[in-house]
């Protein structure tokens, strides 16, 4: 009999499509009855499809028993408890590399958006106020020193998109990395202090919850600009909404919040920060490519022939001819 899947939520209509075809995809977003579904499926499960809407913690892999892989769509798998995953000897991948130059070019963007004011100027003109007075002046990239927190895949296409605008760059992480140009700091209040714009691109979850600090906001100081495209968990809500409204720091671009799709109303009152609903990935070509490589991981896996791009926390011997 063909592998049985399950879909937790609706995902790109890449991953239907192609996971129809060769295997038994059962879809509790579309279940009449998701609960009744889930409990006549649950013994038949071996894959699981799901996106980061959905947590897949240790309570619902316990009611798959039979479940062998975990494909997440998403680079980031924070909502995925990877570690009970590994003790259960699940597989979890991801989807790494098809986003990375997306998540880099909307990074960019959405830098030279919140120092240039690029939103507030568009909505002055549509606003009609340009014949009362010209659009203030702004701040500027110009001189800057930019911060990385999380220089892997991503952090290094920003970094690279950076050298072209001739600006310092230096990053913090768990360790320096050899062969790359850039300035390490061995702690993140030192890169803070050391920089003028701080662009947060580091995993979520526990290890790195709250990270950007009351501390680290003063840090950066009243020319500080945070940019983060990562998950909210890593920032002090709160800390931050109080360090813009008070200019402890200049301005803030986020592209995710801690509590998605809620964004902090205080948040939404202040005009130095810019704000975009997760959309670091979200353009057709990318979203497709990401749903095609769940499905790839999952073919791969049912064809013996082991996961494409499984996370750290369930290494995968490498299997000759796929790597
Ligand atoms: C996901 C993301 O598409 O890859 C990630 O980690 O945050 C996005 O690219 C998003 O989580 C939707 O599932």
């Amino acid at each position: 009999a063909p592998p049985e899947i399950l879909m937790l939520r609706p995902m790109h209509t890449v991953v239907a499509e192609g996971l129809g075809a060769r295997h038994t995809l059962h879809r509790l977003d579309t279940a009449a009855d998701p609960e009744a579904l889930l409990a006549e499926v649950a013994p038949r499960i071996r894959g699981l499809a799901v996106g980061a809407q959905t947590p897949v913690d240790a309570a619902l892999m316990d009611r798959l028993p039979n479940l062998e892989i975990i494909a997440n769509f998403g680079v980031g798998y924070d909502t995925v408890d990877a570690r009970a995953a590994a003790a259960r000897g699940i597989v979890v991948t991801n989807t790494p590399d098809v986003l990375t130059d997306e998540v880099a070019d909307l990074t960019l963007g959405l830098l030279l958006a919140t120092l240039r004011r690029i939103p507030q100027a568009e909505r002055y003109l549509r606003a009609g106020r340009w014949p009362e007075a010209p659009f203030p002046l702004s701040p500027s990239l110009r001189g800057r020193r930019i911060g990385i927190l999380g220089l892997g895949r991503i952090g290094q296409a920003i970094a690279r998109r950076l050298e072209g605008f001739g600006v310092a760059i230096a990053y913090h992480g768990r360790s320096r990395q050899a062969d790359v140009p850039y300035a390490y700091h061995p702690t993140l209040l030192g890169l803070a202090e050391a920089v003028h714009v701080l662009i947060v691109v580091a995993p979520g979850g526990p290890e790195t919850a709250g990270l950007i600090d009351a501390a680290v906001l003063r840090a950066l100081g009243p020319e500080g600009v945070l940019i983060n495209v990562a998950r909210g968990s890593l920032v002090d809500e709160a800390a931050l909404a109080a360090a813009l409204r008070e200019g402890t720091i200049q301005a803030a671009g986020l592209d995710v919040f801690a509590k998605e799709p809620h964004v902090p109303a205080e948040l939404i009152g202040l005009d130095n920060a810019v704000l975009l609903p997760h959309v670091g990935s979200a353009s057709h070509h990318t979203r497709a490519a990401m749903g095609q490589l769940v499905v790839d991981n999952l073919l791969s896996w049912f064809e013996g022939r082991g996961p494409l791009t499984p996370v750290a926390e369930t290494p995968w011997r490498a299997v000759a001819g796929t790597s």
